[in-house]
């Protein structure tokens, strides 16, 4: 049974695809993508909306998981967060979000400063709701270098490393990155539910 991804983000897509194999599939690829609306307060919640507006058209029999994730830069007043993907404004482009970034630290003047990616991953399924979270923190820089990873990589630069991950090989990222370190917590929940699945149908 593939486990259904609940995002139409290309980049996560990839990064799913690389830490799962062909274990999972894009929900594009099964139904007709729809707009979810992304009214939360927190990552959590938005993972949350996301993951329970697909598994409500699929069914009871999937399993669905959804990334919420964004970058926060204490020094910009913890901006852009929740609101990464329309930092500069409703349908942005990755390209226009990190730009809008880039002016924001031209604008206080800041070169380099401390910042951090948090993704939470929702898992929605017949058996409940589960939700994990993982954090990457580094420096974000006032120039784009490289052109790897998506959204605002070429401007990060991981904890112990000297380049962006847009320069950096996308091994490197999947090591310790924010989506990987929640993956890594919900593949125990997801091979737990996988097993009940196997066992209720049994038990029928
Ligand atoms: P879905 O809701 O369809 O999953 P989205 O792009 O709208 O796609 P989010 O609402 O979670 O996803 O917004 C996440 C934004 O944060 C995304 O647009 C990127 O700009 C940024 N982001 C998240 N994870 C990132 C990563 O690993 N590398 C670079 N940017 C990232």
């Amino acid at each position: 049974m593939k486990i259904v991804i609940a995002t139409s983000n290309k980049g996560k897509i990839k990064e799913f695809s690389e830490f799962f194999g062909n274990k999972v599939i894009a929900y594009s690829d099964i139904i007709e993508p729809f707009e979810i609306e992304e009214d939360g307060d927190s990552f959590a919640s938005n993972a949350l909306i996301k993951a329970r507006a697909i598994y409500d058209k699929l069914g009871s029999n999937s399993i669905v998981i959804a990334d919420d994730s964004g970058i926060t830069v204490p020094a910009l007043n913890n901006e852009p967060n929740i609101f990464s993907a329309r930092y500069a404004g409703v349908g942005a482009s990755d390209k226009e979000n990190l730009k809008k970034l880039i002016s924001e630290l031209g604008k206080a003047n800041i070169k380099k400063t401390p910042a951090y990616y948090t993704a939470a991953i929702a898992l929605v399924c017949e058996q409940g709701e589960f939700v994990v979270h993982g954090w990457m923190h580094g420096d974000v820089i006032d120039e784009i270098k490289g052109d790897g990873g998506f959204g605002y990589d070429p401007m990060f630069i991981p904890e112990g490393h000297e380049q962006t991950l847009g320069e950096l090989p996308k091994e490197t990222k999947n090591d310790f990155s924010h989506r990987t370190k929640a993956l890594r917590l919900i593949t125990p929940i997801i091979e737990m539910v996988k097993a009940t699945k196997v066992k209720d149908k049994m038990l029928k």
